[in-house]
C-alpha cells in the first residue's frame, strides 16, 4: 500500500539533508554583539531593556521581532546573568557573562520562537523572550 508522504515528513527529510550537508545539528538562534559585559551607555540599541534588581528580571516576559536586540542591565550589587538551557538557542546550553552593577549584556534574537532563560547562580530567576 502506497501512503503519500506527508508534508511534515518531507520537511523533516529536507531538514536532515540540510543538517548533514552543514555538519551541524542546529545553528544558534542568537547573536551576541559583545561577549563581555559593557557599560549601559555602550550597549547596542535595544528593542527592549530588561533591568535586573532585587533578584528579579523586571520584565519577565518581553516580545520582540526577529532581528531585534534585548539588553539586560543589572542594577544591584549581586551579580546576575542570562542563560539558556540546551536546545533553547542552539544545540548547546548558552551561559551569558555575569553582570556586575551597572553592566549591560545584549543578545540579538535571529529567529522566531519562545526563549526561556534563567540566571545561572539563581535558577529561581526566570524570564522569557518571545520572538515574532
Ligand atoms: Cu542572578
Amino acid at each position: 500500500m502506497n501512503v503519500p508522504m506527508k508534508p511534515r515528513s518531507l520537511l523533516a527529510a529536507l531538514l536532515i539533508g540540510a543538517l548533514t550537508a552543514t555538519g551541524a545539528l542546529a545553528a544558534d538562534k542568537i547573536t551576541v554583539p559583545n561577549e563581555k559585559p559593557v557599560a549601559e551607555a555602550e550597549a547596542p540599541p535595544a528593542a527592549v531593556v530588561v533591568h535586573i534588581d532585587k533578584m528579579k528580571y523586571d520584565a519577565p516576559e518581553v516580545t520582540v521581532k526577529a532581528g531585534d536586540t534585548v539588553v539586560w542591565v543589572n542594577q544591584e550589587a549581586m551579580p546576575h546573568n542570562v542563560a539558556f538551557k540546551k536546545g533553547v538557542v542552539g544545540e548547546d546550553a548558552f551561559k551569558g557573562a555575569m553582570l556586575k552593577k551597572g553592566e549591560a549584556y545584549a543578545i540579538t534574537f535571529d529567529a522566531a520562537g519562545t526563549y526561556d532563560y534563567t540566571c545561572t547562580p539563581h535558577p529561581f530567576m526566570r524570564g522569557k523572550v518571545i520572538v515574532e
